[in-house]
């Protein structure tokens, strides 16, 4: 796994990974709407807005038209948004993203998938990768639909293929909600290394956290398939109460794992059922 393409390089993740991925794939390409702002000239980048299929093409082909070996996919929008700035950004976006991967032989995609695909399960429930989905908002929506074409270009045109359902990518987890789901840089890029070299890997879905005692998740298999997280959130209990304490009450997202995904435009206590 030589060549890797980056995606949503310029994006908060993909400020933290383009440092930590480049000692690991030197020639790490990196691709986002604009570079970002402090590129340097051992870097890689190429412009591409993902809805341009065309764009995408060119990016997947590398800067010297010989192709990638892996994508890591993280660019699309990123929180929810209108319909089609989703559609655009993260339906019509990923398709093209893995058509053209199809296209050019590419051998590993990791998808940069939601905790917002689960988010309307309640913080009671201990969930697994094969619960029923349940997205909190449009755009948990789009990562589920990402989620599916990984699935359905890893089983019938023999791409690898890993979804991580990424909690929250930081430095310290923000507020309690964090606790649960928080992934600490480095723990993502081990998943990540789990995406571009494990041998066989077909398709796997696995949560993007770090070792949380309150987690909501069981991430069994991707301990099965080798991810040994290193960062613990209770470590950071103090700065997550802090943040914690400057939010506005939510007693309704609250209930659940998507936390303020789930009340965010919620109505449906306004209808009989
Ligand atoms: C996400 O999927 C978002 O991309 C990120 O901005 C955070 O809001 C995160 O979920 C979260 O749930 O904290």
């Amino acid at each position: 796994m030589r060549r890797v393409l980056l995606t949503g390089a310029s994006g908060g993740v993909g400020t933290r990974l383009r440092k930590l991925l480049k000692p690991l794939y030197p020639e790490l390409i990196l691709s986002d709407l604009k570079p970002p702002a402090d590129l340097r000239p051992d870097e890689t980048f190429i412009a591409a807005d993902l809805a341009d299929a065309d764009a995408v093409s060119r990016a997947c082909a590398g800067p010297d038209g010989k192709g990638i070996d892996g994508i890591v996919h993280l660019g699309g929008y990123s929180i929810e948004g209108p319909w089609d700035t989703i559609l655009q950004a993260n339906i019509i976006g990923c398709y093209n993203l893995f058509e053209a991967a199809r296209r050019q032989g590419v051998k590993r995609v990791v998808f940069a998938s939601s905790n917002h695909v689960v988010g309307f399960h309640r913080r009671d429930a201990k969930i697994g990768n094969e619960t029923v989905p349940l997205p909190d908002t449009r755009y948990g929506v789009s990562k589920l639909f990402g989620e599916g074409l990984g699935a359905l270009y890893a089983h019938k045109h023999g791409l690898g293929v890993l979804s991580i359902r990424i909690g929250n990518v930081g430095e310290e987890p923000l507020d309690q909600r964090r606790m649960s789901i928080w992934l600490e840089p480095n723990d993502l890029v081990s998943l990540i290394r789990i995406g571009l070299e494990r041998p066989g890997l077909v398709y796997e879905v696995v949560y993007g956290m770090s070792d949380n005692a309150s987690a909501w998740w069981d991430n069994r298999r991707a301990l099965e398939l080798g991810y040994k997280p290193q960062a613990r959130s209770a470590d950071h209990l103090a700065a997550a109460m802090a943040g914690q304490a400057k939010l506005p009450p939510d007693p309704l997202g609250d209930l659940y794992q998507g936390g303020p995904f789930c009340s965010q435009e919620y109505d449906a206590d306004k209808r009989a059922r």
